[in-house]
């Protein structure tokens, strides 16, 4: 049987400050993609928001301002070297940005295939943080004001020779969104991330960060027998620190690569998509394991949960 093998590479990315055009953030990620073309990668992982700092953290009242963070066309101007590249080096490429569409506004990543066309589009669901401004935070986290949660689902696509499927960042917190992927026979979920490395509102130890964010990678992967790419945006922006810790975690929950900077950096793994079908037919097999009779609890709650059984 032949082995259906991703090349992936996860293109952490350094900081993207407040002042940085688009068109340099571009000229950074072109020269990951080309890299990963040159070490035979088949898909390059960009982070959320890639091309810009990640300005909820502000609160912006200037509207051209904020319009210039968004992307109104995908592709545009500033994006269409990554589509051309793309398509010249023969890789796919997973893409997070601020999309406007119509009076919407979302925190958006697209997969693009070799051919340079989108394939696939998922809107962000958790969406963390507060939509008015606290001035007494020591930075904002203004996701609920400039975006609107996904209204796609979590879909699961056959491309690219398997079942991919895409989450953002707060995304891979919740159990529910990787199991909505598993349900589906997900094989590789692809998270674009920008987490700063200090809680805003209450001291949180560092170290914590990137404990939480690999344990919900690998978590993720276990549960749902799938490869899990995660990948930052990292370092310091204008003065307020985003975790890297960017990993390839296999469907054993194993990490097969790990970012060590907090720089623009590649990490690559050869991702056999059957590498989890032993886990789904076995321990994960859930059509012979899972009990959703039992999972009453989690339709809703009255707030109040009442012991099950005796
Ligand atoms: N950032 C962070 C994340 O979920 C966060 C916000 C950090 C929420 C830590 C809770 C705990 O990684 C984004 N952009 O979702």
């Amino acid at each position: 049987m032949t082995r259906r093998v991703l090349t992936v590479a996860g293109a952490q990315m350094g900081p993207v400050l407040r002042a940085d055009s688009k068109a340099a953030t571009v000229a950074r990620m072109v020269d990951l993609m080309r890299q990963a073309a040159g070490r035979s990668c088949d898909l390059i992982v960009f982070p959320e928001l890639a091309m810009t700092t990640f300005f909820p953290r502000w609160f912006i009242e200037d509207q051209a301002e904020l319009d210039s963070f968004y992307e109104f066309t995908m592709p545009s101007a500033e994006t269409q070297p990554l589509f051309d590249t793309a398509r010249e080096c023969g890789i796919g490429f997973h893409l997070g940005y601020a999309e406007v569409d119509g009076e919407h506004r979302f925190n958006t990543a697209i997969l693009v295939d070799k051919t340079g066309e989108i394939v696939a589009k998922y809107r962000k669901i958790h969406l963390p943080g507060h939509a008015e401004n606290e001035p007494d935070r020591e930075f904002q986290h203004l996701e609920k004001r400039y975006f609107e949660v996904g209204n796609l689902g979590f879909p699961v696509w056959n491309t690219m020779g398997g079942k991919l499927g895409m989450l953002i960042c707060n995304d891979r917190r919740w159990p529910e969104a990787f199991r909505v992927l598993g349900l589906q026979g997900v094989e590789l979920v692809l998270i674009g991330y920008n987490t700063p490395t200090l809680n805003g509102h209450a001291f949180e130890p560092p170290h914590l960060r990137i404990h939480h964010n690999l344990l919900t990678l690998q978590a993720g992967a276990y549960q749902n027998g799938c490869w899990v790419v995660g990948v930052a945006k990292a370092g310091y922006e204008d003065g307020v620190h985003m975790m890297g810790s960017s990993a390839i975690v296999t469907p054993n929950g194993e990490i097969a690569a790990l970012a060590s900077t907090l720089e623009d950096e590649l990490i690559i793994a050869d991702c056999d998509l059957d590498a989890g079908a032993y886990i789904k037919a076995n321990i994960f097999n859930f059509a012979a394991h899972r009990r959703t009779e039992h999972y009453g609890l989690i339709v809703e709650t009255t707030g109040t949960v009442e012991p099950q059984g005796t």
